[in-house]
């Protein structure tokens, strides 16, 4: 018998990755989706054949409940969340709500309806915070700086308690920043390699960047799911640290992926105060030794070929674009 797996959070990055793991593992797939005046599928549209959708909201605790009690999987990953660090000082209260509560009430859903079901949260190296050991381990203390760092805390300490309290298999996985073509537009990584190749293609000519001095242990998201479905394929539940244990500045990746275009990055990047933040994050190296000697779980692609694989892709994506758009100006023509 197959087993039946839900994911929210389907929509995104990492949704999108786990979705097709799961597939090929011969899951059932059920996946939620928040309801929009435009379709989000972009991610998982060559997918949505072969997967489940249906409405919920991580905001709406009876649409949790109804979601469960329909597709009554078997275990349940929660990768929804408002995501992105820069925007949860302009919104704290929903980023507190969505990304933080939001797992309560899913916990409590699982719990209400079948508790042997078997949960998976996507807790974040955000909750590290400021520096204070390095690199960082599951033991390290969490000092968060940002309000979605703050709601990653509470989400992450909330599994650990319905693990405690009600015996139930919730764990957390800790990841450290992962990266892919599907990677959303605004985050650094994207932004970089989108930039790169609309400079290459002459539709701009400057990227206005923040802070290039911060650090992070970018993986590949594609490798990162694997992880994923191994934590919730144990005797028992744990959280793990999930990362490459190498460390590279945001100067490091522009440097790369501006070289790989061949364009020097100095002739473009101009340093814009708007996008510096009230408190940086400004080193993050994780330690991954426990998930790789217990779990067996290692990083498959190089920071070098995830910047290169980022920029070829928005390169043919941009070209794609432009070539559209110069086949309309001939028609019209
Ligand atoms: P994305 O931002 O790409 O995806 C977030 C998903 O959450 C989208 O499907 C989004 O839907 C959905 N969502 C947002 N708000 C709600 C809501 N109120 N109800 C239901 N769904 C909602 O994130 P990633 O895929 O990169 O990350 C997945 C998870 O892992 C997130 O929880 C993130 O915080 C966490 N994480 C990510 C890391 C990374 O480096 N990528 C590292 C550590 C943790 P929609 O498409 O409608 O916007
Ligand atoms: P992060 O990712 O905050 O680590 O959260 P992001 O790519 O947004 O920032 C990484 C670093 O780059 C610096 N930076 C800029 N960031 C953005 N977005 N835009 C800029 O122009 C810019 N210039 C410099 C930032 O200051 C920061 O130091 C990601 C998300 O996926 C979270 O959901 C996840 O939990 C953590 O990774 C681990």
């Amino acid at each position: 018998m197959s087993k039946t797996a839900l994911i929210t959070g389907i929509t995104g990055q990492d949704g999108s990755y786990l979705a097709e793991f799961l597939l090929e593992k011969g899951y059932e797939v059920h996946g939620c989706f928040r309801r929009a005046s435009t379709n989000s599928f972009e991610r998982i549209e060559h997918l949505l054949d072969s997967i489940h959708v249906h409405p919920a909201d991580l905001i709406d605790q009876s649409s949790l409940e109804c979601l469960v009690r329909t597709v009554q999987p078997q275990e349940v990953y929660n990768l929804a969340a408002q995501s992105f660090v820069g925007s949860s000082w302009g919104q704290p209260i929903l980023t507190g709500d969505v990304t933080g509560l939001g797992v309560t009430r899913l916990l409590e859903a699982i719990r209400l309806v079948d508790k042997s079901i078997r949960f998976y949260q996507a807790s974040s190296s955000e909750m590290f915070g400021k520096v204070h050991e390095v690199p960082q381990r599951e033991a390290t203390p969490f000092h968060p700086r940002s309000p979605y760092g703050v709601a990653k805390a509470y989400g992450h300490y909330m599994t650990a308690n319905y693990r405690e309290s009600y015996d139930m298999y919730a764990c957390s996985g800790i990841l450290f920043n992962h990266e892919s073509p599907r990677r959303g537009l605004e985050f650094v990584t994207r932004k970089i390699t989108d930039g790169v190749a609309r400079i290459k293609m002459g539709l701009s000519k400057e990227l206005r960047l923040g802070n290039l001095d911060a650090k992070r242990d970018w993986g590949f998201a594609g490798d990162y799911v694997e992880a994923m479905w191994l934590m919730l394929q144990q005797d028992a539940p744990e959280d793990y640290v999930v990362g490459t244990g190498e460390t590279h500045s945001v100067r490091e990746f522009v440097e790369i992926a501006f070289g790989r275009a061949g364009l020097n990055w100095e002739d473009h990047v101009v340093i814009d105060p708007q996008f510096y933040r009230p408190a940086e994050v400004d080193l993050l190296l994780s330690d991954p030794a426990r998930v790789k000697t217990e779990l067996g779980w290692e990083p498959k692609m190089s920071f070098q070929s995830l910047v290169e694989t980022m920029v070829d892709s928005d390169m043919e994506r941009v070209s794609k674009i432009e070539g559209r758009s110069l086949s309309v100006v001939r028609k019209s023509a």
